[in-house]
């Protein structure tokens, strides 16, 4: 088995950084894919682009000039990304499906879409969060037990660079009491304390596991600059209790009947995008 070791880790602490397995064209493609849309989105608003020659200081740049532009089609644009083929790519490539087999999930399910988690001081969304508390990540699906979540940075991941920080061992205690709030199960704060939250560094190419009842939270002290991640949940479809539960899933899809925008398209306008 070629994980032996990282799975006997992840088993016993709830968590592994598994290294060099991204390979490099997934991330670029991933990165060029997210830029080009941001780009996209502000020439449409003929918003200046940035010309900075290193690629993720130019992402970074365009991200700030979006969200001083507009904060909510700033918001709607990187609520789009995970949508991206180039995400689903990596999301269900050959190498996840070698990891997760190797951790006992042959066959898997996505629970939903992959998830953006963007960090910087600079991209702070006026009166939104910033980074997630202490949380698990089944109570958001509650789907089957060994859920494991896969978190893959674009960017290597430093103490600095907002890493994940988890309570290893936490997933042992299954589900932690806590408060539905609308974003989780906030976890009870008098059980978070003295908690030995370790950060998670990631070097480029690397990913996290987490098991779905992992304590994890974003660090945001004394970090700097921008990190962007993607994090997908699989699910075991074999998982007994899970059948047994007839495969329920907490996450709602919903699809809006109104018009978002009236009177739109127009003929002409279907016909200019379909080229005719
Ligand atoms: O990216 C982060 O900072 C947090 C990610 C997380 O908590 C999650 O994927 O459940």
């Amino acid at each position: 088995m070629k994980f032996a070791t990282e799975k006997a880790f992840y088993q016993e602490n709830g968590y592994v950084v598994l290294k060099e397995v991204v390979p490099p064209q997934h991330i670029l493609e991933i990165r060029q894919a997210i830029h080009s849309v941001i780009q996209f989105q502000l020439r449409q608003r003929c918003q200046p682009v940035s010309r900075h020659e290193n690629p993720l200081e130019s992402l970074h740049e365009d991200m700030q000039t979006l969200l001083r532009h507009n904060v909510q089609v700033y918001l709607s644009t990187v609520r789009y990304l995970p949508k991206l083929a180039s995400v689903y790519r990596w999301s269900v490539s050959d190498r996840i499906q070698e990891i997760l087999s190797e951790f006992g999930l042959a066959p898997f399910s996505m629970s939903t879409e992959p998830v953006i988690h963007i960090m910087s001081e600079k991209l702070k969304i006026p009166n939104g969060y910033f980074g997630l508390e202490a949380h698990q990540d089944w109570p958001s699906v509650q789907g089957s037990l060994d859920v494991v979540t896969l978190w893959t940075p674009l960017m290597e991941i430093s103490p600095t660079t907002y890493p994940v920080q988890v309570i290893p061992q936490s997933h042992l205690k299954g589900l932690w009491e806590g408060e539905i709030t609308p974003y989780a199960l906030q976890i009870k704060p008098e059980l978070l304390e003295n908690q030995p939250f370790v950060d998670c560094p990631v070097p480029l190419g690397g990913v996290l596991l987490m098991n779905g009842f992992t304590v994890h939270r974003s660090a945001t002290e004394n970090c700097q600059g921008l990190r962007i991640a993607f994090s997908t949940r699989y699910e075991n479809p074999f998982e007994p209790t899970f059948a047994q539960r007839g495969y329920p899933c907490a996450y709602k899809r919903s699809v809006e009947r109104n018009f978002f925008t009236p009177n739109f398209p127009t003929p002409e306008q279907v016909q200019k995008a379909l080229g005719l």
